[in-house]
């Protein structure tokens, strides 16, 4: 009897390890190829000139005056002639194109810099070695200060890429990308330029990767447990220059969701009972504390319900919402200051139709 049983649990054990062993390898790692191009482009905050939340005239705020900048942002084609462009969705605003992969898969990203200055794609979360770090360590020396290159960090090749240049990365998405068993299906990480990490950012040279866990991949690389994923990145934008006063200053801090401000944003649609996942990014310096709050819903964040997600400089959360409250509801940051500075969107669930 006790070797039957024996025999039983040992038979059991090894149908049980069986079957995990062939969950995990049925998804056969590949290598997704994107082409990026870092372009100049004119870039509205608030391209309706109103805000949509209250229909007025978005010139009457300090913020509204000037919404137009010069801006330089990561520009998705579909292939190595960079000649067509790949559509974006229209919520994603100035992010950069989404960077999909699933676990155990290759980031091969074909990088294009059609700027005027050196340029890279230094990413988060993925595995890289040094040629694939996308990261200068400093400036140039331009003060006349003796400065001692053998002291200096070693950079690889893609750390800068000159105007007109081009360079492939290789990033690996690891099981340590990937999504653990305590989240969703799917997570984001950030990418963005790092030759001068801070002046770029502000440029506009950011976006998101989205890593999928193995056992959740669609053959799009798109999660299966859920019906829509958003992105949507809290970053107040400094386009004043030197010498401005302090009071002109402030007009020209562009407290943005997406790159849009005064409810700008346009395309965070749903419809009812949608499994939705919602990508948050903070970037920024000191003033860029964000509570993203959601009206008419909660998310789930690591297993706890709230409807306000903290983010700080570089945070990278993703959220679970069951979209069952239909209405348009208000979808912003919580922080008094930045309320008042316009950084306010809206999102929409659609009523199911029976
Ligand atoms: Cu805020």
């Amino acid at each position: 009897m006790l070797r039957t049983s024996t025999l039983t649990i040992l038979i059991g054990v090894t149908l049980a390890i069986l079957t995990a062993c062939s969950q995990v390898s049925s998804y056969t790692p590949q290598t997704r190829s994107y082409y990026v191009a870092a372009e100049q482009v004119e870039w509205d905050y608030a391209p309706s000139g109103k805000d949509l939340m209250t229909g007025e005239a978005i010139y009457k705020q300090v913020w509204g005056e000037q919404t137009r900048y010069d801006k330089v942002r990561y520009i998705e084609y579909t292939d190595e002639t960079f000649t067509t462009k790949k559509e974006q969705p229209q919520w994603l605003g100035i992010n950069g194109p989404i960077l999909r992969a699933v676990e155990g898969d290759t980031l091969e990203v074909h990088f294009l810099n059609r700027g005027e200055k050196p340029y890279s794609m230094h990413p988060h979360g993925v595995l890289y070695d040094l040629d694939n770090e996308g990261a200068s360590h400093g400036q140039q020396q331009t003060d006349g200060h003796q400065h001692d290159p053998s002291l200096a960090l070693k950079t690889g090749k893609g750390a800068q890429v000159a105007p007109g240049e081009s360079f492939t990365y290789h990033w690996k998405a690891s099981e340590k990308s990937a999504p653990s068993a305590q989240e969703g299906g799917s997570k984001v990480w950030l990418y963005h330029s790092h030759v001068d990490a801070v002046s770029d950012i502000y440029e506009g040279l950011f976006g998101p990767i989205i890593i999928t866990s193995a056992d959740h991949a669609k053959a799009d690389a798109t999660p299966d447990d859920v019906d829509k994923e958003f992105v949507t990145t809290y970053f107040i934008f400094n386009e004043s220059e030197d010498g401005m006063s302090e009071e002109e200053v402030e007009g020209h801090l562009k407290h943005a969701i997406n790159g849009t401000i005064f409810s700008n944003l346009q395309g965070l649609e749903m419809n009812q009972d949608d499994r939705v996942r919602w990508h948050l990014i903070g970037l920024g310096t000191e003033v860029d504390l964000h509570t993203a709050h959601w009206h008419g819903e909660v998310v789930k964040e690591s297993g706890v319900y709230t409807d306000v997600i903290e983010l700080l400089p570089a945070s990278m959360k993703s959220v679970d919402m069951i979209a069952e409250n239909p209405g348009t509801w208000m979808y912003h940051c919580h922080v008094a200051d930045h309320i008042t500075a316009g950084m306010m969107s809206t999102y929409t669930i659609h009523q199911k139709t029976l």
